[in-house]
């Protein structure tokens, strides 16, 4: 049996039984639109669930009602403009909603949380692509999520122009994907920046390769993941 952390003095046994309770994995999928994140976010959380964990499914924007409520408002394209700082804002009281009503307290119930986006996003879209200052979107960073931070980000990655292809046969457009190519390319770039700066945080998987190759490479960094975790 695991010794139970130091905080915990065995006196109460509900308390000891929460204190053994290993905090769950956070796992972020990251990348432009067309790179196939919700299929590989399935295959990941296969595999994760095949080794006994239990596996959480988010979305940013998004992933509580309230915060669904947001991603509407954010992805909608009406006729009254969304001014940057208002989408900046949006998307991290959606996020404060979702960190604090759903993933961490799956996180301490020992769940693996994968979220299909996180502050990546924010860094890439609203720092990259629409140009606002970083320093901002990290003062915010720091106030909605603090110390709460991915334990593995994958960037699924891919040309601008091989994205844009596979999201075009999706229908109506929302409000950012009816962006030009100049931002998604910001976008990507700045993506790449942010998995250069962070080797050991970031994984990047070359998604215009065939299905069946970027789940190969998704195999591999699962049971990186995985192994560094006893059961
Ligand atoms: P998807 O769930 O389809 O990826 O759409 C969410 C959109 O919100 C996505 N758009 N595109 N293309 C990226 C955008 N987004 C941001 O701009 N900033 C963020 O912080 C997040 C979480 C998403």
């Amino acid at each position: 049996m695991r010794p139970l952390p130091s905080t915990c003095d065995g006196s109460a046994a509900i308390a000891a039984r929460a204190c053994s309770v290993q905090r769950g994995k956070f796992i972020t999928i990251e990348g432009i639109e067309g790179v196939g994140k919700s299929t590989n976010m399935d295959f990941l959380a296969e595999i994760i669930e095949s080794r006994g964990h239990v596996v959480m499914k988010t979305r940013e924007p998004g992933g509580t009602p309230i915060a669904e409520e947001i991603r509407q408002i954010l992805k909608e394209h009406g006729d009254e403009p969304l001014p940057d700082v208002a989408e900046l804002l949006l998307m991290f009281a959606a996020r404060s909603i979702n960190v604090n009503n759903a993933i961490r307290p799956a996180l301490e119930r020992g769940t693996w949380v994968i979220s299909d986006r996180f502050t990546d996003s924010t860094r890439a879209y609203q720092g990259g692509g629409r140009g606002l200052a970083r320093d901002r979107i990290e003062w915010l960073a720091q106030l909605v999520h603090g110390d709460l931070q991915p334990d593995l980000t994958i960037l699924l990655d891919a040309p601008v122009k091989t994205s844009m292809q596979r999201a075009d046969r999706r229908g109506e457009p929302d409000r950012f994907e009816v962006e030009q190519r100049a931002f998604f390319n910001r976008v990507r770039e700045t993506y790449l920046a942010l998995a250069a700066a962070e080797p050991a945080r970031f994984a990047v998987v070359d998604c215009s390769r065939d299905l069946a190759s970027v789940q190969a490479a998704l195999r591999v960094i699962a049971d990186r993941l995985l192994y560094d975790v006893k059961l």
